[in-house]
């Protein structure tokens, strides 16, 4: 975390960060870069339709957000959601069988990459349309507070939008109602293939607008799991105790282009370099050695997690395109369209 001094001073501390705990972060980050490397392979192989968003270089937030959250909080995500899908427990070929449009995918094959749901799970979807889920994750933590549940609703979005307009409506009423939602915008420097710095005024798209909600400013090392985990634990205390929401911003990149035709060539050069540097799962792997882990488990995790992954290939591979009688299933509320004549 880049400025502890900025965070709320009356939040109670974060719990250690037990072995346990740390070895599920290291797992989880691993599941996310395989199942998302495996997916840019497949796209490579004509096997994957349509466009796709990858998060490589993003994984310590969802994998941190997935080992602190509670099962039947909820999770948001946008169109680069692939990793907070699986992050909730959605399964592998769940997730790249819907890529690849099969029967065996969370959404019977109808979704694609854009709209993954899993709502057993509560991965309450994917949404391409920048900042449309804030207001929904607002509804959903109303519904909890209302209920009397204690589930969190917890939002990822990106850098750019914060300068959306359903940014602040949401996080005025989450404010205003105390609602049990922690939004975390994921800052990877780049909207599309736009700078961030280039079209915004603040220096920091969320946390410097924090203050405009009576929330404080909270800005985390995004490719620091340990340092995503304190946070999050924290925020996800403070709703459940009735606290209110927080506003989270982790800083981060990706290591690809924004979608799978970009070349991202509008990088200065170097750039990538530097942050692959500070890859996550690179520094995970160092930190976790350092603490006296032993390395023939690590090892051991690495193959398991890459198994995982071929099981779950061959599994999406093997599925069924949908049938034809699939295709007019679960698109209307009463099961037809009887109602529309
Ligand atoms: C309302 C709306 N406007 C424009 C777009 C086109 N669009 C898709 S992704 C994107 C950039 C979003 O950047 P950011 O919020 O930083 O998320 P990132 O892709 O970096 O994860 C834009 C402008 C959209 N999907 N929805
Ligand atoms: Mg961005």
């Amino acid at each position: 975390m880049d400025t502890s001094a900025k965070r709320n001073k009356s939040s109670p501390p974060a719990p250690d960060i037990g072995r346990e705990t740390r070895l599920e972060l290291y797992r989880l980050q691993l599941e996310l870069r395989y199942c998302e490397k495996r997916a840019y392979d497949l796209f490579l192989q004509n096997l994957i339709k349509g466009t796709s968003h990858l998060s490589l270089g993003q994984e310590a937030i969802a994998a941190a957000f997935g080992v602190a959250m509670r099962p039947d909080d909820w999770t948001f995500c946008t169109y680069r959601g692939h990793a907070h899908t699986l992050a909730r427990g959605a399964s592998m070929e769940g997730v790249l069988g819907e890529l690849m449009g099969r029967q065996c995918g969370l959404l019977g094959g109808k979704g694609g990459s854009m709209h993954l749901t899993d709502v057993k799970k509560g991965a309450m979807g994917s949404y391409a349309i920048i900042g449309a889920h804030l207001p929904v994750a607002a509804g959903a933590a109303w519904s909890a507070q209302y209920r009397g549940t204690e589930q969190v609703a917890v939002c990822f979005f990106g850098d750019g939008t914060a300068n959306i307009g359903a940014f602040h409506e949401a996080l005025n009423f989450a404010a205003v109602w105390k609602l049990p939602v922690v939004y975390v915008c994921e800052n990877n420097l780049y909207m599309e293939y736009t700078p961030i710095s280039a079209v915004t005024a603040v220096e920091h798209p969320a946390a410097d607008r924090a203050a405009a909600y009576g929330l404080p400013s909270i800005i985390v090392d995004g490719n620091d799991a340990d340092e995503v985990y304190k946070v999050a634990r924290e925020a996800l205390n403070k709703a459940r105790a009735g606290g209110g929401p927080s506003l989270i911003e982790a800083k981060t990149y990706r290591h690809s282009g924004h979608s799978r035709a970009d070349p991202a060539k509008y990088r200065p050069e170097g750039e990538l370099e530097k942050w692959l540097q500070r890859d996550p799962i690179v520094l995970y792997r160092e930190r976790l050695l350092k603490l006296g882990f032993n390395e023939p488990t690590l090892i051991d995790m690495e193959a398991e997690a890459m198994r995982q992954v071929d099981a779950a290939t061959a599994t999406a591979k093997a599925s069924p395109l949908p049938s034809v009688d699939d295709i007019e299933k679960n698109v209307w509320a009463d099961g037809g369209s009887a109602w529309r004549n």
